[in-house]
């Protein structure tokens, strides 16, 4: 793809955060604040986060990397609903690496978003001057360059779960409620369920990896969208996907990352109502 350099003050709806390493400090830039809590809990976190910085990948950067997301439809300067986005973050956040998020306007996307990103999607990320498209690119491509921790989930186990998104849209989707969508989510997520009674609780066992930070988010718009257009979750039945899904919503570096609800359910309109 093509090389180019955002314009600070282009007029996007621009925010940056920054994790200043060096100096232990955490400094913030207009109102965006993924994070729920205090503010001094808010920097409590950042700061113990950042002291973990300089013994890992975090060491290898000197300046934040820019990282262009969707900015939320529903909240001025939030964050936006894109599973794939949040996979980056996610990744960036247990690689304890600074960021710098660009919220792009999706309604009225601006020129220099388009010159760093043709096709118009998020996420791209800055990686050494070159910008990068597409979540499973950006996270191979963060997983080489900053290795420590590790996050590569063994081959053999990378497509475990993999059939979900695609099913959960086709249930979405679905306005005859016998045309075998919703049996064929619950299949997918019984296999997940057996899996992780038999491997858990993460994909790879006891360390969270990469697969983990692919379908979290997923799930989490599998959670919300399907409450709400179909009063629909995952059943009892089910209780290590249930309890997977508690334990990552719940990771300090997925409650800084997730969307709100309501774009969740604003994103996935158009589709439900298609
Ligand atoms: N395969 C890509 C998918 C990225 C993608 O589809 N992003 C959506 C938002 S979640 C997007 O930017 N769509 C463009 C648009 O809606 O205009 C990835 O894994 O990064």
């Amino acid at each position: 793809m093509s090389t180019a350099r955002i314009n600070p003050s282009a007029s996007a709806i621009s925010t940056t955060i920054k994790h200043l390493t060096g100096k232990l400090q955490f400094a913030r830039t207009h109102t965006f604040s993924p994070l729920k809590g205090s503010g001094r809990s808010r920097r409590n976190t950042l700061r113990g986060r950042t002291l973990t910085v300089s013994a890992s990948s975090a060491a290898a950067v000197s300046e934040p990397l820019e990282v262009c997301v969707k900015a939320s439809i529903t909240t001025p300067n939030k964050l936006g609903d894109c599973p794939f986005t949040q996979r980056v973050l996610l990744t960036l956040e247990e690689k304890h690496l600074p960021y710098d998020i660009k919220l792009v306007d999706f309604a009225k996307k601006p020129q220099w978003f388009l010159k760093v990103s043709p096709e118009g999607k998020v996420p791209v990320i800055k990686i050494d001057e070159k910008w990068i498209a597409d979540s499973d690119v950006i996270t191979q491509e963060l997983e080489e360059k900053f290795p420590d921790p590790p996050l590569g989930t063994p081959p053999e186990k990378a497509s475990v779960g993999s059939k979900i998104f695609s099913t959960f849209i086709g249930f979405l989707k679905s306005k005859d409620p016998n045309d075998g969508t919703e049996e064929a989510l619950l299949n997918e997520l019984t296999a997940f369920n057996d899996y992780l009674k038999e491997n858990g609780p993460f994909v790879n066992g006891k360390q969270i990896s990469a697969a983990d930070l692919s379908l979290g988010p997923k799930l989490y718009h599998l959670e919300i969208s399907l409450g709400h257009y179909k009063n629909w979750s995952v059943p009892d039945s089910l209780p290590y996907v249930k309890s997977y899904m508690k334990t990552i919503f719940s990771m300090d570096s997925f409650v800084k990352t997730r969307a709100l609800p309501e774009d969740v359910i604003e994103g996935w309109r158009p589709k439900v109502m298609g």
